[in-house]
């Protein structure tokens, strides 16, 4: 038995499934979870000592790659002054300050603990805002696990087959409506069926979480129009995109504004965090301003705020970082489709920038319906055989595959070479 063998054993009498999230048990792609033990640039190694080299990143934030010195000490230098405070800091303020000269639509930012709670409170203040009660999201895009947001939801709720999870009132889904990722007139029939009652429409700008689908050209602005003219307001969930795509987002790669921005996990760099922020005079409807409840005691937590700074500075200040990671996903992608192409398989890569995603069907992927064509078996053969070649890929094919600062050109070359023997085996009927 291997230590990740013995770990999950244990891990299922203690924990559901024997995860604290459920797409980390392998469930879509079978098999047992590695359990990590250490990371270090873009290089992860678990707990038999076998070492990967990682395109998950935590599901993003280690963008910098695992462990990077200014992260790293800003963490212990700020540890040693005291874990948490649940009283103002210097550091929230100085966090509120990078994200708002970093991103032109953020006029003011509220630290929350996760990507999910960010949401959750954005959606609220747009409701608080307006005095409306629906909002409309679209089939396939993950908002994190609030009970409005489980609605016809991507990642693990897409793969696991609950994308309206049981548990969620009734009455807590009603106002959710649905559209269609990337169908602007599935966006326009709900407005001019509720015209006076859609609080906010919120949207992943790129899609993240049924694998990676890119907005066709317009299709963003076409939003923004359309919630201006309806006075909803129009929220971008970057908690993937943000920081990411480049300093200012999906919002400055399209050049469309929305009202409020949900971020998470990456800026925090590891530690849990999230934030919401845009418009004054929408953030100005949250306690204790307005009358839009929303606290937390962990929040603009200290020690996550010093790692969050130390990456958001980096990033700030080295735009090559943004070259280095969106020139080895052009490397990724160009690699995969000319592998594909050699060997007659007609496989769908889709990505912007650092993020990628190999989706096994012939179909184009241009929203949730098109994903759901993938084989997911096949992926899970994908998955297992990239494993035992020491890559470690996300365990469920409508994921993304993240890039950092770390990977190498090579590191690059070595996946792709793992993927066209892959490939080949497939060509030959293996
Ligand atoms: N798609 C999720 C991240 N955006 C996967 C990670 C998780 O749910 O644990």
């Amino acid at each position: 038995m291997t230590r990740s063998e013995q770990l999950f054993a244990l891990a299922e009498k203690l924990i559901p499934g024997g995860v604290n999230s459920p797409v980390r048990a392998f469930g879509s792609v079978g098999g047992v979870p590695r359990f990590i033990q250490q990371a270090n640039g873009a290089v992860i190694k678990d707990a038999d000592n076998n070492r990967y080299i990682d395109f998950v990143g935590s599901w993003g934030p280690m963008i910098l790659g695992h462990n990077h010195p200014a992260v790293y000490s800003a963490v212990i230098e700020t540890a040693k002054k005291g874990l948490s405070f649940g009283a103002a800091t210097e550091l929230e303020v100085q966090m509120a300050g990078l994200i708002t000269s970093m991103v032109p639509s953020v006029e003011m930012a509220r630290m929350v603990n996760s990507g999910t709670e960010a949401v959750m409170s954005a959606v609220r203040a747009a409701r608080g805002y307006t005095k409306k009660d629906k909002i409309i999201k679209f089939a396939g895009c993950y908002h994190g696990h609030s009970d409005a947001m489980l609605v016809k939801a991507g990642s693990g709720a897409m793969t696991a087959g609950v994308p309206d999870s049981a548990g969620v009132p009734a009455g807590c889904a009603q106002d959710t409506l649905t559209a269609v990722y990337n169908d602007i007139s599935s966006v326009r029939a709900l407005l001019e069926e509720y015209p006076d009652q859609i609080a906010a429409v919120i949207i992943e700008p790129v899609a993240a979480n049924m694998g990676v689908v890119c907005p066709r050209p317009d299709f963003l602005q076409q939003l923004r129009t359309l919630c201006d003219q309806y006075h909803a307001v129009l929220i971008f969930d970057e908690v993937i995109t943000g920081f990411r795509l480049g300093i200012d987002g999906a919002q400055g790669w399209f050049r469309v504004t929305p009202d409020l921005t949900v971020y998470g996990k990456i800026i925090g760099a590891g530690m849990p965090v999230g934030a919401y922020g845009g418009k004054r005079e929408i953030m100005e409807t949250v306690s204790p301003v307005g009358p839009v409840y929303q606290a937390g005691t962990l929040s603009g937590n200290p020690v996550a705020m010093a790692a969050g700074i130390a990456q958001l500075t980096i990033l700030k200040e080295n735009p090559q970082i943004y070259r280095h990671i969106n020139g080895l996903g052009e490397q990724l992608r160009d690699g995969l489709r000319s592998a594909l192409k050699e060997n007659g398989l007609p496989f769908t890569v889709n990505g912007i920038g650092s993020l990628s995603c190999l989706f096994f069907t012939k179909q184009p992927v241009t929203g949730c319906t098109s994903a759901k064509t993938a084989d997911t078996a096949l992926y899970a053969d994908y998955f297992h055989h990239m494993l035992s070649r020491g890559i470690y890929l996300a365990p469920a094919q409508f994921e993304a595959m993240f890039i950092s600062n770390a990977h190498t050109e090579q590191d690059i070359d070595t996946a792709l070479a793992a993927a066209k023997d892959f490939f080949r085996s497939k060509a030959n009927g293996r």
